[in-house]
């Protein structure tokens, strides 16, 4: 609180995997955060829209699986047109993530300054949880954290724990890249390599009203140590 004006706002995240819950908690979060007078915007990542990087991509997310083999599935489609997104590389993809952040990073810096508690949908931990769960030879978990240290840490991080019997009940995948099971379990063990002291366990399983109660308390929570001081810390440094 040694800073003149208005108290900082809060970074709360969203991490899980997919169909966990993120985006319908993330924006009843929101709406309850402002019905109690704390000023607090929706932000995601990839930021699709607004950014250099989200036009490639979003080309790269909605292209189909190219092969059934779950690594094979997630990389680039070796019969994609060249130069398009959808052929990227894993490399290049992960770099753009990366980069989609980067390009986000000082408005968020400033919103936070501003007195305004962001609540995110999906972060870096995305990032790294998601291109290492691809065992690219070379992309190892170090290679994949490496170009976003540095960023703006979150406050608290929501892991939005969901069994994968659960997740299978919220309905089929769709088209897009990462839409396959065996997929989604290399994912959800890559997430567990990353998870740090950020990190708070969300029983997601539950009914949304139930979860959301769970989320607005830890969310409360870091609005109140933020506005106490809680200093703006650098990811992963
Ligand atoms: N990605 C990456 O590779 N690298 C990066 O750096 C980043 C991301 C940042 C796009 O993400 C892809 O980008 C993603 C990771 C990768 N890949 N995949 N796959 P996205 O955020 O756009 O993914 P999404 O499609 O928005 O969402 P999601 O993660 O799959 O779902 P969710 O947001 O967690 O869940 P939801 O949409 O809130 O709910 C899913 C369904 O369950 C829906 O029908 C709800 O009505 C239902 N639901 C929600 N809560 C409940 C409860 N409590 N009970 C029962 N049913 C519920
Ligand atoms: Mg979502």
């Amino acid at each position: 609180p040694a800073m003149a004006g208005a108290p900082r706002g809060a970074f709360i995240l969203f991490e899980g995997v997919d169909r966990s819950g993120k985006s319908t908690q993330a924006a009843r979060l929101v709406e309850a955060l402002k019905a109690q007078g704390t000023p607090a915007e929706l932000w995601r990542f990839p930021d699709r829209k607004g950014t250099v990087t989200g036009k490639a991509i979003d080309d790269y997310l909605s292209a189909p699986a190219p092969a059934a083999a779950a690594g094979a599935a997630a990389s680039a489609g070796a019969n994609a047109a060249p130069g398009s997104a959808a052929g990227l590389s894993d490399q290049a993809i992960h770099l753009l993530f990366s980069a989609n952040r980067w390009e986000k990073s000082a408005a968020l810096v400033d919103a936070l300054r501003r007195g305004v508690t962001l609540v995110v949908d999906r972060y870096a931990y995305s990032g790294a949880a998601y291109t290492s769960a691809k065992r690219t030879p070379g992309c190892g978990l170090a290679w994949c954290k490496a170009p976003d240290a540095g960023l703006p840490a979150p406050d608290v991080t929501l892991w939005m724990a969901l069994p994968p019997e659960a997740a299978a009940a919220r309905g089929g995948f769709g088209q897009e890249r990462y839409e396959n099971a065996a997929f989604q379990e290399q994912v959800r063990a890559a997430f567990a390599s990353v998870r740090d002291a950020s990190w708070v366990d969300v029983d997601a399983s539950k009914g949304v009203d139930e979860v959301a109660a769970e989320v607005l308390r830890e969310a409360v929570d870091a609005v109140r140590r933020c506005r106490e001081g809680q200093p703006i810390l650098a990811l992963w440094d």
